[in-house]
């Protein structure tokens, strides 16, 4: 048994930033992970609209891990926070004062009857949320002659909930310019009973659909795939629940998604399979020692890139606090943020708290389609998670709101 000061679970976004927060432990700090690469899943959008190289959403994990931390290349496959112990793969098991739980979220395309199938044999079926799938969705793009386009929205959480759709506003973007959009139906089968959670941006995504003449049909869940009869079947959530449906000449799937499957098994999760922390600490409930970060979490905020950054401070400023033996301050306000992309030059940049607030850095009102939300979404952000996030330097952009607000802002109330 090897035994760390602080283990952190999972090298993704918020594991990396975190344990580069953490990297002056050195070899006391160890980061569980068991890839070879690291993507920035936010530029997935782009690449699957044919607007970056998928090259550049790929960095190789050791480049991108602390060099100065331990790195264990394994799964983690059993927790047993009562005697501070991760059981890895091998068998082997890790020992920690200190745990950080960072697994992300697990995407479930098999749960969905067809749906794998249709993605590795049918090429005008595509989905941006795996790697392998998201080089599939351009040249679905390029190749669609007209006929229906469906963009699928899961009945469960899932990360970054506007992904789903910015893929169709880009799509509609470019089948007029390719001239089959007069051919064409768009049309966005969703599980919700809206477009968007929070009211202020839903009005203006609201208006972009009109606008594009985009069809939405709500409580439409995705069921089952069926590429050889090019059908795709929903299941209308409400009382009678029956099945339609659909022929389909172009398919954007979002799986649905869980919690990791050893996470669900382990005893740090709560009824629904969520690492259960304190929403305004990110302490665990039960154990103090162990705190959890991002999509794996039961944060009730809608799981972002972003939300992980505005995480990743507070978790290592807490967790200090608990190491000196003192108790975490209730600072995290439900910080996330979502860059809804409407076109290949414009962008609705959602920010917004636990309570639905809008909570916008610009000076401005960022409901409108603005062509700096979309350059700052596909030319700083990328910059911005390579050199600063992961190097554990950015928290989100809380401090520059502050300063563009000249300090006229309003003060979190957290309970
Ligand atoms: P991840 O970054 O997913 O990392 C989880 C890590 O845990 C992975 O490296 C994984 O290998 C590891 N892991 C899993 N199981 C184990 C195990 N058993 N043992 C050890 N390690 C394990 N966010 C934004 O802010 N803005 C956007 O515009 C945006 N767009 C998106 C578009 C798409 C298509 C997608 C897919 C996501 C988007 N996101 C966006 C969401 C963002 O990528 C995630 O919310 C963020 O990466 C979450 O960070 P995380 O650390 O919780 O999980
Ligand atoms: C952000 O902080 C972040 O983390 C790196 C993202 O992830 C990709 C984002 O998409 C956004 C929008 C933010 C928020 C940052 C600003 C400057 C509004």
């Amino acid at each position: 048994t090897s035994k760390y000061k602080v283990v952190v679970v999972g090298g993704g976004s918020g594991g990396c930033a975190v344990a580069a927060k953490f990297s002056s432990l050195g070899r006391q700090c160890a980061v569980i992970e068991p890839n070879d690469m690291h993507y920035y899943q936010p530029i997935w959008t782009l690449v699957g609209a044919g607007l970056k190289g998928f090259q550049s959403s790929v960095h190789r994990m050791g480049d991108v891990l602390p060099q100065s931390c331990e790195w264990i290349k394994e799964k983690a496959v059993q927790f047993d926070p009562a005697h501070n112990t991760v059981e890895l793969s091998s068998g082997e098991k890790v020992q920690y004062d200190y745990l950080v739980v960072a697994m992300g979220i697990q995407l479930d395309y098999d749960k969905i009857p067809g749906l794998v199938e249709a993605l590795e044999n049918d090429p005008s079926v595509a989905s941006n949320y795996h790697q392998r799938w998201v080089n599939k969705t351009f040249p679905a793009m390029q190749a669609f002659k007209g006929g229906n386009a469906i963009f699928t929205f899961p009945n469960t959480p899932i990360k970054c909930a506007g992904a789903p759709q910015k893929i169709m506003y880009l799509a509609d973007e470019y089948f007029r310019m390719t001239g089959v959009r007069e051919k064409t139906n768009v049309i966005y089968n969703t599980s919700l009973g809206v477009i968007f959670g929070v009211k202020k941006y839903a009005a203006a995504l609201q208006k972009v659909i009109d606008k594009r003449g985009i069809t939405v049909n709500y409580k439409h869940n995705l069921v089952e795939v069926n590429y050889k009869t090019k059908t795709a079947v929903f299941q209308l959530l409400g009382e009678d629940n029956k099945f339609v449906s659909f022929e389909y000449n172009f398919l954007h799937a979002t799986p649905p998604m869980s919690s990791p499957d050893v996470l669900k098994q382990s005893p740090l999760v709560n009824d629904a399979g969520w690492v259960d922390v304190n929403k305004h600490t990110l302490q665990h409930m039960t154990y103090p020692n162990v705190f959890g970060l991002g999509d794996c979490t039961s944060l009730p905020t809608s799981k972002t890139g972003a939300a992980v950054a505005a995480q990743c401070g507070i978790l290592h400023k807490n967790m200090l606090e608990v190491m000196k033996g003192r108790v975490p301050e209730p600072v995290y306000d439900g910080y996330t943020s979502c860059p809804l992309i409407t076109s290949k030059s414009t962008c609705i940049l959602a920010e917004f708290d636990y309570d639905g607030n809008p909570l916008e850095t610009l000076p401005f009102n960022q409901a409108k389609e603005r062509h700096l939300a979309y350059n700052m979404k596909a030319y700083i952000m990328p910059e911005i998670y390579w050199r600063v996030m992961m190097k554990g330097w950015w928290n989100g952009p809380a401090l520059l709101r502050k300063i563009l607000h000249l300090g006229f802002d309003r003060k979190p109330k957290l309970k």
